[in-house]
């Protein structure tokens, strides 16, 4: 008998060691597209809906593409009236914390592309987290800006 309560009482141990190895951030990607543009085009926009879905703050580290030489993700800030991109190194999220990344916001800048990307293409990208370990992935798929507002338009009603 004490031998069982032993047993029951590692085990509870165990189950509330590995809750508690368990909090951290996770991101979510929602609604990921890439704005149409010439099928050659050296740089591309992308937009999607991050969300941190965890219970602890996370940190996207890196962006990363097979498709693009280069990604970062950029803020649009109206210097003296005209509108200038700006680098964000470290995006930081709260848990529950969501960032759109939309026309005229923030967004992704995909630099040098791979190949050539026409409408309905669709591309993965990679999102590090400063773990070093987790990672969130996204399939974003090229389209225009007016399919994206008739598409947001739709989940509205
Ligand atoms: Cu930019």
């Amino acid at each position: 008998m004490k031998r069982v309560h032993f047993r029951w009482a590692v085990g509870a141990v165990l189950a509330l060691g590995a809750v508690a190895a368990q909090a951290a951030g996770r991101l979510v990607i929602e609604g990921a597209w890439i704005r149409t543009a010439p099928p050659t085009a050296a740089m591309r926009a992308g937009y999607a809906t991050l969300r941190n879905a965890g219970d602890a703050p996370l940190q996207i580290r890196r962006i990363r593409s097979d498709a693009f030489g280069d990604v970062s993700l950029h803020a649009t800030v109206i210097d003296d009236g005209v509108a200038r991109m700006r680098e964000i190194d470290d995006l930081r999220m709260a848990p529950g914390e969501q960032v759109v990344l939309e026309p005229g916001g923030k967004h992704l800048m995909l630099m040098q592309p791979a190949h050539e990307l026409g409408a309905g293409a669709s591309v993965t990208l990679i999102f590090d987290l400063d773990d070093g370990a987790s990672t969130a992935t996204a399939d974003f798929v090229v389209r225009d800006a007016e399919a994206a507002t008739a598409a947001d338009e739709h989940a509205h009603h």
